[in-house]
Order: structure tokens, then sequence, then C-alpha cells
């Protein structure tokens, strides 16, 4: 009988902690998982405005414009780059020959003649003799002195070109008779028109060119087309 009482004893001063334990463990097994996040919220108010940014980098430095570039055809330059500078190969330096020469027949088209290295051109206008040599020397140059068939048919494109007989170099102002360069040299190539030189009046010292090539002395009082050459 002593048994039953003692069991009930222990029973009964179990310590009260380890109940609650238990009550407390079976507490969170009632709670639920964590809900979803929610959906975002409506868009904020505008912020601020910001600094400015850094300065950029500099630009491209444009292209010189090429000289004579308004009456040729010459190509702009590419939009993002410049054109070197000519190398110092053979190749390279004959092209640039070649561009040279080719602005220089543009100069001198249709008043100007290139004859082997002498240069004929004519300013359009008629003047007498004494005053075309002025002009010519003023120009750097002289008056026209064809040496040559070839020279002569230069000065025969001007002449016809401006429909109008230009005067010569040459003269017979020191010995009559004896056309020489302003040099004081005979000449080394004529071509007369028949009949020619014939001093008409005793007055024909100079000369002129006719639009058809022919040679005509004439008086230098006359005014005759001015061509020079350099
Ligand atoms: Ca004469
Ligand atoms: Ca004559």
């Amino acid at each position: 009988m002593l048994i039953l009482p003692l069991s009930m004893l222990i029973l009964l001063t179990q310590p009260p902690r380890s109940l609650g334990a238990e009550m407390k463990t079976y507490s969170q097994r009632a709670n639920g998982l964590p809900g979803r996040d929610g959906r975002d919220g409506r868009e904020g108010p505008r912020g601020e405005k910001g600094d400015p940014g850094r300065a950029g980098t500099m630009g491209l430095i444009p292209c010189p414009a090429k000289s004579l570039s308004a009456t040729l055809p010459i190509p702009p330059p590419p939009a993002r780059s410049c054109p070197g500078r000519p190398g110092p190969s053979s190749a390279g330096s004959m092209a640039s020959k070649s561009e040279i020469l080719t602005l220089f027949l543009v100069e001198l088209f249709p008043n100007g003649r290139a004859v082997g290295e002498k240069i004929f051109k004519t300013g359009g206008f008629e003047k007498t003799f004494e005053d075309a040599q002025q002009v010519c020397m003023q120009a750097g140059g002289q008056m026209a002195s064809p040496r040559s068939a070839a020279e002569n048919e230069a000065l025969q494109q001007l002449a016809t070109a401006q429909n109008k007989a230009a005067f010569l170099s040459m003269t017979d102002i020191k010995t009559e008779g004896k056309f020489t360069y302003p040099t004081g040299e005979p000449l080394v190539y004529s071509n007369w028109a028949p009949g020619e030189p014939n001093d008409n009046g005793g007055s024909e010292d100079c000369v002129e060119i006719f639009t058809n090539g022919k040679w005509n002395d004439k008086n230098c009082r006359e005014q005759r087309l001015v061509v020079c050459e350099f």
C-alpha cells in the first residue's frame, strides 16, 4: 500500500517548468508559415535636378580648304578625317607634279598656252607696241617672240581665240629691213605672209601675227592684241 502513494508523490512533485516548455512548443506549431511579399507601391515624387556633367573631349580639327577647289571638280574631303600629306615615295611626288600641272593648264585656259618651257598669255586687250612692251615687262615677262613653228602655232591659237592680230616682240627699228629680237639677236624663225615685210609707207618697223599665223610688218603706233611670254 505504500507504493501507490509514493508514485503519486513523484508525479505531483515534477517541476512545473517542464510542463510550461511543452505548452510553448505546441503553441508554435499552431501558427501558419509567413505570407508572400506584397505588390510594389506607387511611384514616388520627381527628384531634384542633378549636377552638370564633365567637359567632353575636343572635336576633330576641320580640314584646310584646297585652293582652286571652287573652280575644279575636286571631291570633298572625308567627313571624319583629313587627307594625309603626300609620302616621300617617287609615286607620291609624281602625283603631286601632275596635280600642279593640271592646275597650271587650267589657269592658262583659255587665254594662255604652254609650249615647251615657254608660256604665252594674252590680256585680251589691244595696245600700241610701246605700251604692250611695258605691260609685259611689268608682268615679269616680255612680248611674244616665237622661235619655232610650235610656238608660232600657239600664238596663232591665242590670236584666233580673240579674233585679233597680235604684236610680236621683234622690230627693225635699229636697222631697216633687219628684224631682231629685243636682245638684238637676229631671227631664228619667221613666217612672213607673201610680199612681207614690205615697210609699207616707210613706217612699218613692228611685226603683227594674223589669225592665220602669218606675219606682217606694221606701224608700231597701231594697236594690236597684247601677248606676253614668260
Ligand atoms: Ca621697217
Ligand atoms: Ca607690211
